[in-house]
């Protein structure tokens, strides 16, 4: 399956959002665990999204088209300890306040690195996400790091979140089959209504 992205714009603060009318698929989680390199195995595009070794690499909202109707928002990572505290701050507001209050928005992946599973950021933002309804799938990253016996493990650690979990990994392609199904859904689900056809005469 080729899905058609193109990188569109960054925005430093909410009021540079791009104004348009796709449903956005907002792609969030801690710094370092796979947001970029997840959006670029997903359309099979190498470098769209920036990647980094060093955490704390995307600093903006990164908006990328996806289709003719939809688009994925590549959302700064937070809880990067080494960040200066004042950007930091700054940075992990833009999220919160994007993810919050952003009208566009239908859905959100929020990733979390198979190894950890979530903390009390990724259930605060688990909140967020059901508190305004919006579709929220959880992507456990980075599963070619897993031992063959610890997945059953895994699947513990993610179940107090109470939803389905995809277990995915960029640098091997696992689940990243399933998670474009799952975004193709919201296209069809969450699309936006175009203008009814003329009855036949
Ligand atoms: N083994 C493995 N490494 C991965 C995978 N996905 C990402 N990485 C590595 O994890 C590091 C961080 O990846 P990014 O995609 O830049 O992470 P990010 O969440 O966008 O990070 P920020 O922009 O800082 O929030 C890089 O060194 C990647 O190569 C994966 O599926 N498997
Ligand atoms: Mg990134």
């Amino acid at each position: 399956m080729k899905l058609d992205c193109r990188f569109e714009q960054s925005a430093a603060a909410i009021a540079d959002c791009p104004r348009w009318n796709r449903r956005e698929i907002a792609i969030a989680g801690r710094s370092n665990v796979g947001k970029s390199s997840l959006i670029n195995a997903l359309v099979s595009i190498k470098g769209l999204a920036r990647t980094s070794r060093t955490p704390g690499r995307t600093q903006a909202l990164n908006f990328f088209s996806l289709g003719g109707e939809l688009a994925l928002v590549d959302l700064p990572g937070y809880g990067y300890a080494k960040m200066p505290a004042e950007l930091a701050r700054q940075v992990s507001n833009l999220m919160s306040d994007f993810l919050a209050a952003r009208t566009n928005l239908s859905a959100v992946v929020l990733l979390i690195d198979s190894r950890r599973g979530p903390r009390e950021e990724e259930f605060a933002l688990a909140g967020i996400v059901r508190g305004r309804q919006l579709e929220l799938i959880v992507a456990a990253t980075k599963v070619d790091k897993l031992r063959r016996g610890e997945r059953a493990a895994m699947i513990k650690r993610f179940a107090p979140l109470n939803a389905p979990v995809l277990p995915c990994s960029a640098a091997a392609g696992e689940g990243l089959d399933a998670l474009r199904q799952r975004l193709l859904k919201i296209s069809r689900t969450h699309g936006i209504s175009r203008p009814r056809p003329e009855p036949p005469v």
